[in-house]
């Protein structure tokens, strides 16, 4: 732990949107200079919802001193310095252009829009920002788990070699319930895709970012197991209450997709919310010429490795336990060995983003960054739509 003493000068922040990725920004902003020489002392100046009586409550856990249901109001206020972007997908490119527009720094999370016109724009705006000295980022939050910043280095350092495979899954199960309601994460006006976006999009940044491959094309199958579903009467989280009414469910349940990447990797990527047990299972594997490297997010603080250059009497997995001072943003954090949890993440991405306000420097991943996710997105659901699936039935056994 690092003993902090700073009287950096102040950034204002607005939060847009309060709910569950709203929360965990809050307690980031508020964490990340606790722990993080930043260069700038972030502040949540004002939070931004629709619900008057729920922001206020908001705030007041949070201890923001000012409430606002107009987002067009907070991104016009001079002096806001940051725009932080944590509404359904639908919202994403209208915010985010406003805001670069009014010189706000932007972070705006996953994945950047709804679809590929509105990434192109917005990436557009944001280089044409970045000229500007104003930086923004998209909240692919997972990159900053200490044990996936590790990975990348030990690839990065040729510890794995030539790459041939990346197996990357993501699977959830907090809809499987065909009476759960039909909350905004199910609506295509709203999310833009479903699994494939929501979770999907992580196992593709990791896949890309881990690896330094980039994804070339894809052959994908998607599938909606509940076409209908209850209204939501209320709605906190990824909790919902249903109402009477049912409607229909415009996004994919879940998504299966392989790959080839532009350095020669064949790639598997399978994204649901119907993997019954599995609460935040992604995990990611990478074959290589001299090793392999496995993660699973549900037991974070662990890598497993498997150096294939030693002598074959021991060449199994090996884990590592990622909770040394020398491991990624661990220094930051607790005594050798004691572990970290999902909400560090988001800290590290703060930190990250703050640090990079401060220096002048593109914050990763940049909205360029996420426009490239955007278009293996596009891609997959190009591929499951022309349905080009091979019928078994065409053999004879
Ligand atoms: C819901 O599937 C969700 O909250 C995602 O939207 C987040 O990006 C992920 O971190 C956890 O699951």
């Amino acid at each position: 732990m690092k003993q902090m003493h700073s009287q950096a000068p102040s950034l204002r922040v607005a939060l847009i949107g309060h709910s569950f990725m709203g929360t965990i920004h809050a307690q980031a902003w508020q964490s990340a200079p606790r722990f993080f020489e930043l260069g700038l002392k972030p502040e949540v100046a004002v939070v931004c919802g629709r619900n008057d009586d729920a922001a206020s409550v908001f705030a007041t856990k949070f201890d923001i001193p000012q409430v606002e249901n107009d987002w067009r109001k907070v991104v016009a206020d001079p002096s806001v310095d940051v725009v932080d972007i944590c509404t359904p997908g639908h919202l994403h490119s209208p915010i985010a252009l406003a805001a670069l527009a009014a010189g706000k720094h932007v972070l705006c999370e996953k994945p950047l829009s709804n679809s590929l016109g509105e990434a192109e724009e917005m990436t557009a705006a944001a280089e044409a920002a970045q000229e500007r000295g104003i930086q923004s980022m998209v909240g692919y939050s997972y990159r900053r788990t200490p044990a996936l910043a590790h990975a990348r280095q030990l690839v990065s350092e040729g510890k794995i070699g030539r790459i041939f495979h990346i197996r990357a899954v993501y699977l959830q199960d907090w809809i499987v319930d065909e009476e759960f309601p039909l909350v905004w994460r199910l609506q295509r006006e709203h999310a833009g895709s479903g699994a494939l976006g929501d979770i999907g999009a992580h196992v593709v940044d990791l896949a890309q970012y881990l690896t330094g491959h980039h994804i070339t094309g894809v052959s994908a199958l998607t599938e909606t197991f509940v076409k209908t579903r209850p209204l939501v009467a209320s709605s906190d989280g990824l909790s919902a209450t249903a109402s009477d009414e049912r409607g229909s469910v415009t996004v994919d349940d879940a998504a299966v997709f392989i790959a080839r990447t532009d350095k020669g990797a064949l790639a598997t990527f399978e994204a649901s919310r119907f993997a019954t047990g599995r609460k935040n299972a992604l995990r990611i594997e990478i074959n290589g010429a001299r090793g392999s490297l496995a993660f699973d997010f549900e037991s974070m603080n662990e890598l497993w490795v498997q150096d294939n250059t030693g002598s074959r009497a021991s060449s199994g997995f090996s884990r590592i336990l990622v909770t040394e001072p020398e491991h990624p943003y661990m220094d930051a954090w607790w005594p050798a060995g004691h572990g970290l949890g999902y909400e560090h993440t988001f800290v590290h991405e703060i930190a990250d983003f703050v640090r990079n306000i401060a220096a002048g420097t593109q914050p990763s991943p940049s909205f360029r960054d996420g426009l490239a996710i955007q278009r293996v997105l596009a891609a997959v659901e190009a591929s499951a739509q022309a349905n080009a699936v091979w019928t078994a039935t065409n053999y004879e056994f």
